[in-house]
């Protein structure tokens, strides 16, 4: 089978099939398109979301899965914003998809910032004062512009057309949704629609909790955007989720946006014998060994997830606090140091955070997010969020291929 090479530029290349199936947006006719490309029978797809600025976390994450010019690399949106290096992802992206054959790219929410640019929409410059990192700062600071409470939309506009009109063009033509024989890359997500390229472009990407939602297109739709953490119920995990009745894969490992986020990439390797799931992730935390066993002695599971964060403490102990939420049966408990009280009676928890007592075996490697509480250490072990107790973590110290031989006889 031929290699679909794609490439919007190349968009009359009669291996690309261009469906104006989206309902426009006003005035902006030309980005609302889904592209259809064929995936041979034997590749690897490898699907990443929601980089957000951090080009060098992607970089080791392509390093990671060995990332060669024979994979499908799918981006499926949200290459800009939150992160630092917002401009570095969008150039260095818009160069793999020039060098390599089969890297494709979806449009994310962030990635249309450059449609209020163009349209000189006033709101823009709210977000702006509003936000630290931007690729619009970004780009500003490489120009030498200083924006000020004067400045105007459309000094940006003319600013940014001078000096990253190519870069701004090929995020304008990035398309809603990539369809593929038995996956669509959009992402938020689709309408449940009998026809899904009836879905309104704005809210593929940007629906919410898609997973929470149903679709009736007959292949699976892979989404980033809502990040899966926000669906745990026992322990908190950033990893993919696959749903195969819903035909969902939601892979958004909520990088940057969430404290204990990492980056996902979920991998799918195609074979005569079907298409194999699996997943990797890279994150920013530091990586340490467990030293000995430890079994919770008290069951706790759940975490307290955005946007919910009022809580009603039931009873206070040492270490942990039995609290109930608004709308929930379940207890949960909430690490001390991770609860205010605002005003005499009302309680709050002051961020997202895990409720989960985990197990974990010496010779684990685990990563660290807090080990600022009494008593327990808040970890990530292939990807679920928990506590354990305090003073079983050793610095990791990287074995050489001869010890890891020696442990293993
Ligand atoms: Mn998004």
């Amino acid at each position: 089978m031929v290699p679909t090479r794609f490439f919007f530029l190349q968009s009359g290349h009669q291996e690309i099939y261009v469906k104006m199936g989206w309902r426009a947006r006003k005035g902006r006719p030309n980005v609302n398109k889904v592209n259809y490309i064929t995936i041979p029978r034997d590749a690897r797809i490898i699907v990443i979301s929601d980089i957000h600025g951090e080009l060098d976390l992607f970089k080791k994450l392509l390093d990671k899965v060995s990332f060669s010019r024979e994979d499908y690399l799918i981006l499926n949106g949200d290459l800009c914003e939150k992160g630092n290096n917002s401009t570095g992802v969008v150039r260095f992206v818009m160069e793999l998809t020039e060098s390599h054959p089969h890297v494709l790219v979806t449009e994310g929410n962030c990635d249309t910032l450059v449609e209020d640019v163009l349209e000189e929409n006033p709101k823009l410059m709210n977000y702006l004062h509003s936000r630290k990192h931007s690729i619009i700062h970004e780009w500003l600071q490489e120009i030498g512009f200083t924006l000020t409470e004067e400045t105007e939309v459309i000094e940006i506009k003319e600013q940014l057309n001078l000096h990253f009109a190519n870069e701004m063009e090929w995020l304008m033509k990035l398309p809603t949704a990539i369809e593929a024989d038995d996956y669509i890359f959009v992402h938020g997500g689709l309408e449940d629609r009998e026809d899904w390229m009836e879905t309104d472009r704005i809210t593929a990407i940007t629906m919410r909790a898609f997973l929470e939602k149903s679709h009736r297109a007959d292949k699976y739709v892979i989404v980033g955007h809502w990040p899966v953490v926000n669906y745990a119920t026992d322990i908190p995990s950033n990893n993919p989720i696959i749903d195969e009745t819903k035909k969902i894969i939601a892979i958004d490992g909520g990088n940057i946006i969430k404290r204990t986020g990492q980056l996902n990439a979920f991998i799918i390797d195609r074979t005569a014998e079907g298409d194999a799931f699996s997943h990797t992730y890279l994150d920013h935390f530091p990586v340490f060994e467990v030293k000995e066993d430890f079994q919770p002695q008290m069951v706790s599971a759940g975490s307290i997830s955005f946007p919910v964060y009022e809580l009603q403490p039931v009873q206070a102990s040492h270490h942990f606090t039995a609290c109930k939420q608004d709308g929930r049966e379940d207890i949960l408990f909430v690490k001390n140091e991770y609860i205010r009280e605002l005003e005499p009676g009302n309680f709050t928890a002051i961020s997202d955070v895990s409720c989960a007592h985990i197990s974990v075996k010496k010779g684990d490697i685990v990563s660290l997010i807090d080990d600022c509480c009494t008593g327990y250490d808040l970890i990530k072990k292939d990807g679920g969020v928990g506590w354990i107790k305090k003073g079983i973590l050793v610095e990791y110290q990287e074995k050489s291929v001869s010890e890891r031989l020696m442990l293993n006889m």
